[in-house]
């Protein structure tokens, strides 16, 4: 059984948002379109509280895309984005939500910042989408969404190291690119054994 992740293709992750991913917008045909395909599929929302750790407005003097040490690792400090019941948090509107069976929000502890659709950034704290996916005999997972080289990527190696065959549609991804963080998680992927797929 092949299910279809898409992961945070919400307003602040779009142009205009308030951590736009360069080009955002423009992959959300290609992820309607390859909704029909999968017999399972689940969207997934960044999903945070006001006075969450990851933002750099809650850390006096810190610049966001600045780097702080938090108990579970290194951390980006991001701009306020998908703020919980905010319009940036919402699906962006051309997102088909409807083939949906479900919906997993994640990141809404305030202590701890949440990029996988399966862990937490502690790696270790279960959002529940393992026991979902399952419990409806998916074996196979075709990931697709925003951002390429942050929460597509810990998703993806995460699904890697849960057993999951995983394939990633670059025609369906976007990336931030911190840094270099766009190569670097490719190369994990790479080694981790996820197909990086260029065409829908
Ligand atoms: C994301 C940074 C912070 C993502 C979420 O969806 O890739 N990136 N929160
Ligand atoms: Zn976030």
């Amino acid at each position: 059984m092949q299910g279809l992740i898409v992961i945070d293709v919400q307003n602040d992750f779009c142009p205009g948002g308030a951590l736009a991913v360069p080009d955002g917008g423009s992959i959300i045909p290609a992820i309607n379109t390859l909704m029909d395909r999968f017999p399972v599929c689940v969207l997934t929302q960044d999903w945070h509280p006001a006075d969450h750790a990851s933002f750099a407005a809650n850390h006096a003097g810190a610049a966001p895309y600045s780097m702080i040490d938090m108990p579970y690792g290194p951390q980006v400090l991001w701009p306020t984005h998908c703020v919980i019941g905010t319009t940036g948090a919402a699906f962006h509107p051309a997102l088909r939500t409807d083939p949906a069976q479900l919906i997993i929000r994640k990141g809404f502890r305030a202590a701890i910042d949440s990029y996988s659709a399966f862990f937490e950034n502690d790696r270790s704290t279960p959002t529940g989408l393992e026991g979902y996916l399952r419990s409806r005999g998916v074996t196979g997972l075709t990931m697709v969404g925003l951002a390429t080289d942050f929460c597509v990527a810990y998703s993806a190696l995460d699904a890697r190291r849960l057993g999951f065959d995983v394939t990633i549609d670059l025609t369906a991804c976007r990336g931030i690119d911190l840094n270099g963080s766009l190569a670097e998680a490719t190369s994990k992927m790479k080694a981790a054994g996820v197909v990086m797929r260029s065409a829908l």
